[in-house]
């Protein structure tokens, strides 16, 4: 009995010309659910790593092993894991397939060799797919599909490519066929080898002889395989044409290059749970993926001793505090060397440390091409390129987050924990860049911006599991403003006699109202000395302090105030006293000018498929937005980009439902348009809850 992959001769069969030899690294990439955490778990399995195959819902796989990931039933970071097939070591990345936690694959990507991306024949999913396709083909990373799952096919598996290929810029070339019995798969064809295998559940598949049915459909499929492949093989097509059999060698050769070149993209199968199709998805990897010296190239690391490596990930554990994981581009690294990254001291390696998800083991220095986790690299930032040495390399690759799209303000539940929250935060950060802290110095609010509904539930619990930092969570304020619609003149009067010293004060301003946009001005329009110079100053400043707090409970802006008359007196008036008037003359004068509530209104680009296009509208028209219009999207197929204005209360939780209308794959991005008034109920509910908060 032969293995999969190997001739009955015990010869491997692919051509061994161009393999590389040595250490990958390689992600795991795909939609959401897709299967990756359990295809992880499966290569882990297969290649001895650990002894038996865990699964998702028993919660004990080694990715996915943090609580926040067990409770989720999902991933919700980056795991990574080493493992050694036929000789080399191979690091997996396990990405999160939620475009909420996308930025943990984004920033892996730079370094990889090649990418398994998980997919599963859902037309539904086809979209999500076809977003990280992208990613890949933009970066010119070499990658596979995994057609996972296929235990849940039907006879209408034979369209897999007429399914997939609208996700995929490059071509597909499709290297296995399934075969079925009694309508249940129950093994593939190889169409490279020309094998046939039966599946077998946690173990090599089978070879058995291709015959019947099974013969004929290997025959077209292989034919149309070659046919792709021939594209780019003048030589291949020649032979086609005069209907000779190309040598296996060849087939093996072209379908090495054409996928490195980034020319085709093959597509093979299997079933995650059962680690059917692991063994010649690892084959593949080993004969046809490309290695370190290909990536070097690709990312144009200089050539050198000094060691360089890529930031892929930063991690804070329990125990060993801060780490880096790192793949190594060039040189070697191990205890004691130290890094700069482009523009810093990075620090120094105290520990060179192999993953195998939350394992960690304590190995020698790191070799090119291999990925590890140096600790205590205090300085050091996920995308980072590290150099050791005098020269840092300028910064191989940079992987800005996504804008975030939902907010939330949190505080710590008890005040003692403030600073623990403080501290708790930037560790967040530091892991995962796609979240935004921001301090609202006007609403003392501390809001978390980050990519989503989970994105940011996770990052609540994490707060709390990993930090203990219990912590509550509110609707962050929007920035409404208000404004007054006519202007008056006032008198503002400070006057106090109660024994000793007195205080006087007493101004004339004239409000006026200005443009919208136009803020706040203050002029002195003071002769003759009715108000002294010096105390001046002090009115602005009582002015500038009552607009911090209007009539409607919100700052106010776009208005003119001039100081046009007043009195003093030469022993009680003071800064002081100026400063109140000023701030009384406010007070009493606006809620005479008919003040009226602001909001902030934002010019919003939504990008999603065309067929939610629709949707889409309707979904804006609904919250208040004013459509401005679509258009197809530059570069992209079958997607649209619809403008609309909408105001910032609308927003506020917008992205649920725009991922809802869009099965995930759409998303927004906003920015501060202009203010606009608001009346009405609306309006009044406003200014209702801003008094009840008071
Ligand atoms: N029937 C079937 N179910 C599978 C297969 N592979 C995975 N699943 C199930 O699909 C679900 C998702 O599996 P995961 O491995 O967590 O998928 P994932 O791609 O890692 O998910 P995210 O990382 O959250 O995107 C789980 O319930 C798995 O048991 C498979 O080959 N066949
Ligand atoms: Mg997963």
């Amino acid at each position: 009995m032969a293995s999969d992959g190997v001739a009955a001769n015990g010869v491997t069969a692919n051509g061994n010309g161009g393999r590389v030899a040595g250490p990958r690294c390689v992600a795991l990439v795909g939609p959401f659910q897709s299967g990756k955490t359990t295809l992880l778990e499966a290569i882990l399995a297969r290649t001895g790593v650990i002894a038996r195959q865990g699964n998702i819902e028993a919660g004990n796989t080694v990715g996915d092993a943090s609580k926040e990931a067990r409770h989720h039933k999902m991933s919700v970071e980056l795991t990574v894991a080493t493992a050694t097939f036929m000789g080399d070591p191979y690091t997996f990345l396990d990405c999160p397939g939620s475009v909420e936690f996308v930025h943990d694959m984004r920033a892996a990507l730079p370094a990889i060799d090649a990418a398994v991306v998980v997919c599963e024949l859902d037309e539904k999913k086809i979209p999500q797919l076809q977003l990280i396709l992208r990613e890949l083909e933009d970066r010119k990373i070499p990658r596979i599909l995994f057609v996972n799952k296929i235990d849940k096919a039907d006879a209408g598996v034979h369209d897999v490519l007429k399914l997939l290929q609208p996700a995929s810029r490059t071509k597909l070339i499709l290297r296995q066929i399934p075969t079925f019995k009694n309508d249940i798969i129950s093994g593939f064809v190889d169409l490279a080898l020309e094998r046939a295998f039966v599946y077998k559940e946690h173990a090599a598949s089978e070879i058995i002889p291709l015959e019947g049915d099974a013969a004929d459909l290997e025959k077209t499929a292989r034919f149309s395989m070659l046919e792709t492949l021939a594209d780019h093989d003048d030589e291949l097509m020649e032979q086609l044409l005069d209907d000779i059999q190309p040598p296996r060698d060849k087939v093996f050769d072209d379908l090495r290059r054409e996928l490195r070149e980034g020319l085709v993209c093959p597509v093979l199968m299997g079933t995650a749970t059962r680690a059917n199709g692991v063994l010649r998805l690892l084959k593949a990897l080993r004969h046809e993926s490309p290695g370190i010296a290909e990536t070097a190239k690709r990312l144009g690391v200089k050539a050198g001793n000094d060691a360089v490596a890529y930031v892929l990930k930063t991690l804070n554990t329990a125990h060993g505090g801060k780490m880096s994981v790192v793949r190594m581009l060039g040189g070697q690294a191990g205890d004691g060397t130290t890094f700069l990254t482009e523009d810093d001291e990075a620090g120094r390696v105290a520990g060179v440390f192999k993953l195998v998800g939350q394992t960690t083991e304590k190995r020698g220095p790191a070799m090119v091409g291999e990925t590890v986790a140096f600790a205590k690299l205090e300085k050091a930032k996920t995308g980072d390129t590290l150099t050791a040495g005098k020269q840092a390399q300028p910064a191989l690759a940079k992987v800005a987050p996504y804008p975030p799209v939902l907010a939330i303000a949190i505080s710590a539940k008890e005040r003692k924990d403030d600073v623990k929250l403080g501290l708790a935060l930037n560790k967040l950060a530091e892991e995962d860049p796609s979240i935004t802290i921001v301090h609202n110095p006007e609403t003392h609010e501390v809001v978390l911006w980050g990519q989503g509904e989970m994105h940011l539930r996770v990052a609540t619990e994490r707060l709390s599991d990993r930090y203990g930092v219990a912590i509550e969570r509110r609707t962050p304020s929007v920035g409404y403003r208000e404004t007054i619609r006519k202007g008056i003149v006032q008198r503002g009067r400070h006057k106090k006699q109660s024994g000793g010293h007195g205080q006087y004060g007493d101004v004339v301003i004239d409000i006026k109202p200005m443009p919208r946009g136009a803020g706040f001005s203050f002029e002195d329009k003071i002769t003759g000395g009715v108000v002294p110079r010096n105390y001046i100053p002090s009115v602005e400043e009582g002015v500038i302090d009552a607009l911090k707090h209007g009539p409607l409970g919100f700052p106010v802006v776009d208005l003119h105030v001039a100081l046009v008359d007043g009195s003093y007196h030469t022993v009680d008036s003071s800064d002081m006293a100026f400063r109140t008037a000023g701030r009384i003359g406010i007070v009493e004068g606006l809620p005479q000018c008919q003040p009226v509530l602001l909001e902030p209104i934002h010019l919003v680009e939504i990008v999603c498929p065309t067929e939610a296009t629709a949707k889409i509208n309707a979904l804006m028209s609904g919250r208040r937005g004013q459509i401005l219009g679509f258009d197809t999207r530059e570069g992209w197929d079958g997607w649209d980009v619809v403008r609309a204005k909408m105001p910032e209360a609308e927003i506020g939780d917008l992205i649920v439902e725009v991922r809802s209308a869009t099965a995930g794959s759409g998303t927004f991005t906003f920015k501060f348009d202009h203010m606009a008034e608001l009346t009405g109920r609306t309006a009044d509910q406003i200014i209702a809850a801003r008094r009840a908060a008071e």
